[in-house]
């Protein structure tokens, strides 16, 4: 009896510091009403059915796309905005160059005169949400309110959001507190500012993507990173697979790429034919939380219950499990119809867009017909290779970890660490060519060390140094390594086919961590020879293997001296050890 009387409790009095932060927003941005989400089903029923009826929301064919809505965001709201995206942290060198900084009190000024009023007419929905298995010791809670039904549609997805979240938030007293409206989306009133030391965030004009779903970037990223800085373990923009090879030992991978550098594709690699007896699990897509465990290894969990991905280009030869998984329960956001209202997008083999991404009758004039950042949210549940062991309260243990970037040139198809903290080297170094998933300039090469510019939430010479400790702490440390699927030749033609292909090279990294393949040293780390990597089956161009496998010494001393001038930027926050390792390896090339 008396727990059924306790989960009558109204939400409102679970948690009283929860109620207390809600009174107070309420009472600053003024909604008509107040609505604690109690993460159900038939509540996300609801909620759909309202904006449906609102026109935010429209139905897809629900022959081919049953469950499936399509959302058209404004057009000027598309990406996450790094550019209004701040640290406000009380010492500025605490948020370091790789952040933009404002004063917390000045920050807090500027938010409240925005968040003033409001929520008039609107409705203000509280999230309690967990980022993490319910049950796990590493899992960390939020409660997001926010004024955008379209974001609490995301949040029930993408995260263990409701009821049992804020249960463990009553439990547990601590939570991450994350403010959002969606204000009137003017770029020009947009802010997304992260206060550390204060366990919160304030985000307002924007109801896109990392800008708004605050449990994403915004907490398991930034907020995330600092948490772990003072807790000892690592909050990290990487996807997590599990690799069973044909001798039945499974071993668990962390990768960390760029946004849109394809980490929903690995996470959810199909083994190619001519890879017979490999079996590919997901765990996560975009982060993970790794942890030192007892045993000297490094274990992972994925803080998220969903996948917010990019749509184009998805088809069932670069990701056939995404392909199957978006035919049903799936949220689509900017992407276009057919006539018949079926999603389209650019790299579908067959139909044909009606309308683009706006509404407007396509025309190839105006560009794509879906935006090349269009999103699909959908339950990791729903993918075909979806790891049980996602829900392990303990998370799995990691072999390797694998960081790459997006690069026609220089950087070989794959390359090994020498050992960890030369590793922390290469993770420090990565670069990349950038991506729709931010507003900016596409394709231009900046560096992005361990795929985190955008989302570490402190100084990155003090997170380089937070990395190192906890290397220093794993009697087991997983290897590193580097990759890139990106290599172009002369002519600009990708050398390496990528999506399922990609299994060649993971699987010579875990030949490696077994001590079974072999490798030439060389002065960036150690390089598979063309006989150690599995090419059997691949139709490469001649030439090709070894183009991908050559350190050019010429380019490689221009970059050392563009990773030096890089991380010179850092001053007396920078790990010495670095600048050892990277004289190292200058010291090889000669
Ligand atoms: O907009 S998100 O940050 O959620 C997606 C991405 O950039 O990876
Ligand atoms: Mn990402």
């Amino acid at each position: 009896m008396a727990t059924a009387a306790h989960t009558l409790l109204p939400l409102s009095q679970l948690s009283r510091p929860v109620t207390q932060w809600v009174n107070q927003v309420r009472e600053l941005t003024q909604p008509r009403a107040v609505r604690w989400c109690e993460g159900t089903e038939a509540e996300a029923r609801e909620l759909t059915a309202e904006l449906l009826k609102s026109g935010e929301l429209k139905n897809l064919n629900p022959e081919f796309f049953p469950g499936c809505q399509l959302y058209r965001s404004a057009p000027s709201d598309v990406a996450r905005v790094e550019h209004l995206t701040y640290i406000c942290t009380r010492s500025q060198e605490d948020a370091g160059p790789n952040n933009h900084w404002m004063d917390p009190q000045a920050a807090h000024a500027k938010m409240r005169d925005l968040f003033r009023g409001c929520m008039r007419e609107r409705t203000l929905y509280v999230i309690p949400y967990c980022m993490g298995p319910l049950d796990s010791p590493l899992a960390r809670c939020g409660v997001e309110i926010t004024d955008s039904p379209y974001v609490v549609l995301n949040m029930l997805i993408m995260t263990r959001a409701g009821r049992p979240a804020l249960e463990r938030i009553a439990r547990e007293g601590g939570f991450v507190r994350g403010l959002h409206s969606t204000g009137e989306l003017d770029p020009e009133r947009r802010f997304i500012m992260h206060f550390p030391e204060e366990l919160s965030i304030e985000s307002f004009g924007s109801g896109y993507g990392g800008n708004a779903l605050l449990g994403k970037k915004c907490h398991a990223l930034r907020i995330a990173s600092w948490q772990a800085r003072s807790e000892g373990w690592l909050a990290e923009h990487m996807l997590i697979v599990g690799l069973e090879s044909p001798r039945g030992e499974t071993h668990y991978v962390a990768c960390a790429f760029p946004s849109a550098c394809g980490k929903t594709n690995l996470a959810m690699l199909i083994p190619p034919e001519s890879l017979p007896g490999w079996r590919v699990y997901t765990v996560g897509d975009d982060i993970a939380w790794l942890h030192p465990g007892e045993d000297g290894r490094l274990w992972a969990i994925n803080p998220e219950a969903g996948y917010f991905g990019v749509v184009p280009g998805t088809n069932p030869q670069t990701n056939r499990n995404a392909y199957e998984m978006i035919r049903r329960d799936t949220l689509f956001t900017n992407v276009a119809v057919t006539a018949d209202n079926q999603p389209w997008w650019e790299g579908l083999p067959s139909g044909k867009p009606a309308l683009d991404w706006q509404g407007r009758p396509y025309d190839p004039a105006n560009g794509p017909a879906a935006h090349p950042n269009s999103r699909f949210t959908v339950s990791a549940r729903r993918n075909p290779s979806w790891s049980p062991h996602a829900e392990d309260a303990r998370g799995v243990p990691i072999s390797a970890l694998v960081f790459g970037g997006r690069r026609r040139e220089v950087a070989p198809l794959v390359y090994e660490a020498r050992d960890w903290r030369h590793g922390v080297l290469v993770g420090a170094s990565v670069a990349s060519e950038t991506t729709a998933a931010a507003v900016g300039q596409v394709g231009v090469t900046r560096r992005d060390p361990m795929a985190m510019q955008p989302f570490c939430g402190y100084n990155f010479g003090d997170y380089w140094q937070h990395w190192l400790n906890v290397g220093a702490r794993l009697a087991r440390p997983p290897r590193i390594y580097h990759v890139n699927w990106f290599r172009r030749d002369a002519q600009g033609k990708f050398l390496w086919p990528g999506y399922g292909e990609n299994l060649r090279v993971l699987a010579w990294m875990l030949e490696r961590c077994a001590g079974r393949a072999g490798a030439s040293a060389s002065a960036i780390g150690n390089l598979p020879r063309p006989k150690d990597l599995n090419t059997h089956g691949l139709n490469l161009a001649p030439g090709a293997l070894e183009a991908l496998l050559t350190v050019d010494p010429a380019l490689w001393r221009r970059e050392v001296g563009e990773i030096r001038e890089y991380l010179a930027k850092f001053g007396a926050r920078l790990p010495a050890a670095l600048l050892e390792e990277l004289g190292k390896t200058e010291q090889q090339l000669g």
